[in-house]
């Protein structure tokens, strides 16, 4: 039995390093719930990532609130640049790296609100409630 102590050694360490795995991996699920919704000042400002699609596809919003749609680009090259928003009468090619704003009227601010890149591939929905 003088391994003993080593092996206990042994147990504790996997213990921890089990313990360590379980705790990240919990972290990084709550990482993936994304905050791109929040108020500046009166206007209710919704973040959009556009670069090989768009991020997050659906967003949940508040209805009746005069809405800035951001749509961020970062070295967006492909055809996630090119947005149409009908509801709102957008149609634009973003820059390639940068913040395009995009005013929602409260009438508009209300439903689900539909993006898609210039071929329809790629879409993005906001639902205001
Ligand atoms: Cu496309």
């Amino acid at each position: 039995m003088k391994n003993l102590p080593m092996i206990l050694s042994v147990l504790v360490a996997a213990l921890v390093i089990a313990g360590a795995i379980v705790l990240s991996q919990k972290s990084d699920g709550t990482e993936q719930v994304v905050q791109n919704v929040f108020m500046e000042g009166e206007k209710q400002i919704i973040e959009i990532d556009a670069k090989g699609g768009y991020s997050p596809k659906l967003t949940t919003a508040k209805a009746g609130v005069p809405t800035v749609l951001r749509l961020k680009t970062s070295g967006t090259y492909d055809c996630s640049s090119a947005v149409t928003i009908p509801s709102v009468g957008f149609r634009k090619n973003l820059v390639a790296t940068g913040i395009t704003e995009v005013e929602v009227p409260i009438k508009v601010a209300q439903g689900t609100l539909e993006g898609t890149c210039a071929m329809g591939m790629y879409s993005f929905s906001v639902r205001f409630l």
